[in-house]
C-alpha cells in the first residue's frame, strides 16, 4: 500500500447551504491499493451524507481495524478509529450518550462477522439506531490474505492452502433472524444502487446492516469484479418486497449464478432502543446535560476511583 498524503485542512461547515460534495472530504487521501471496493464505498457514502443535507458535525463514523476500517480517517465527519472488532460497542456507547447524531460503523468482514461477532448478534437483537456498513471482500486484506468468515468453501488463502474446509457464515439471514430492521446488500460496482442503500440505512431508524460486496484486488483473486458483474441482479428491479420475511430469507442465502443485491428486508413496526429508554425521553442528549453533581464532587469520585 502507498503511504498517505496529507492535504488542506477539511472545510468547516455550519449550514446546509455551504454543503458540497467536498465537505465530506477528509484530510488524508486513502491508502487503499488502486482498485480497491473500499473508494467506491467512501464516495458512496459522502454523496448519500450530501444528498440527505447532513452537516459533518451531526455524522460520527466508527470503525474497527481493517483495510476498510480504516474509512473514518478519510471523511470529515467526526470519526473514531476503534479496535478490532469492537466498533458496534463503542458506537453504542457514542448513539446512547448523544442521540441526536448519526452514528454509522464501517469495517471489514473479518472485523465484524469474525472477531466482532458477538457484538454484531448483540447490537442487532437490541434495534439502536446505527447504520453498519461492512465491506465484504471475503478476506483478511490488513493482514495480507487469509481466511475470512465470508471466505467461500475451497478457497485457497494464505492460512488454507489446500483450499478453505470450513462453511462460511451468511450474514444477510443472520442480520434478518437476529433482529436488523433494515438489511440490504450493495456492491462497489453499482455505486449508484449503493448510495440509495445506504440513504435508506441512514435515515432507517433502527439498527441497518449494508454488506457491500467490495472487491480486495490484492489478495482475492476469486472473487473479483469480473466474478461479481454478471452474477449481481438488483432486487428493486424485480419487484421483491422488503416486508416479506420468507423472501427475505430466500434471497439472503440466493449464490453462485444469481446473486441478489439491493434492500432484502424492511420492518418499522419494532421501537428503537433510544426509543424505549426512559432516561433519553426528555432533557436532549445525555453529553450536554449538567451531571448533577458539583465539581468538587466529581474530583473527589476521580481521587477514589483512580
Ligand atoms: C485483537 C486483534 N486481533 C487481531 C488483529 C490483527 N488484524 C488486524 S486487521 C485484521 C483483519 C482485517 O480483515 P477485515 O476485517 O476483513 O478487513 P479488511 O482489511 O479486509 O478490510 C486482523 C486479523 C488485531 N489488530 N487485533
Ligand atoms: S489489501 Fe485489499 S482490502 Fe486492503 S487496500 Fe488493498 S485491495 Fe483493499
Amino acid at each position: 500500500m502507498s503511504t498517505a498524503i496529507e492535504t488542506a485542512p477539511a472545510p468547516v461547515v455550519t449550514s446546509a447551504a455551504q454543503l458540497i460534495k467536498d465537505s465530506y472530504k477528509g484530510k488524508i487521501h486513502p491508502d487503499w491499493c488502486p482498485g480497491c471496493g473500499d473508494f467506491s464505498v467512501l464516495t458512496a457514502l459522502q454523496t448519500a451524507l450530501f444528498e440527505l443535507g447532513l452537516k459533518p458535525h451531526q455524522v460520527l463514523v466508527i470503525s474497527g481495524i481493517g483495510c476498510s476500517s480504516n474509512l473514518p480517517g478519510f471523511i470529515n465527519t467526526y470519526g473514531m478509529h476503534t479496535l478490532h472488532g469492537r466498533s458496534l460497542a463503542v458506537a453504542t456507547g457514542a448513539k446512547l450518550a448523544n442521540h441526536e447524531l448519526k452514528v454509522i460503523c464501517t469495517g471489514g468482514d473479518g472485523d465484524g462477522y469474525g472477531i466482532g461477532g458477538n457484538h454484531f448478534v448483540h447490537t442487532m437483537r437490541r434495534n439502536i439506531d446505527l447504520t453498519y456498513i461492512v465491506m465484504d471482500n471475503q478476506i483478511y486484506g490488513l493482514t495480507t490474505g487469509q481466511c475470512s468468515p465470508t471466505s467461500v468453501k475451497g478457497m485457497k488463502t494464505k492460512s488454507t492452502p489446500h483450499g478453505n474446509v470450513e462453511n462460511p457464515i451468511n450474514p444477510l439471514p443472520m442480520a434478518i433472524v437476529g433482529g436488523a430492521t433494515y438489511v440490504a446488500r450493495g456492491f462497489s460496482g453499482k455505486q449508484k444502487h449503493l448510495v440509495e442503500l445506504l440513504k435508506g440505512a441512514i435515515m432507517h431508524k433502527g439498527f441497518s446492516l449494508v454488506d457491500v460486496f467490495s472487491p480486495c484486488v490484492t489478495y482475492n483473486k476469486d472473487n473479483t469484479y469480473q466474478w461479481f458483474n454478471p452474477r449481481v441482479k438488483i432486487l428493486e428491479d424485480q419487484g421483491h418486497d422488503p416486508t416479506d420475511f420468507h423472501k427475505a430469507i430466500d434471497k439472503g442465502y440466493m449464490w453462485g449464478e444469481e446473486i441478489p443485491i439491493g434492500l432484502l428486508w424492511k420492518r418499522t413496526d419494532l421501537p428503537s432502543l433510544e426509543e424505549l429508554e426512559p432516561v433519553l425521553d426528555d432533557g436532549g442528549p445525555l453529553a450536554f446535560r449538567q451531571l448533577g453533581i458539583t465539581d468538587e464532587q466529581a474530583n473527589a469520585l476521580i481521587k477514589e476511583l483512580l
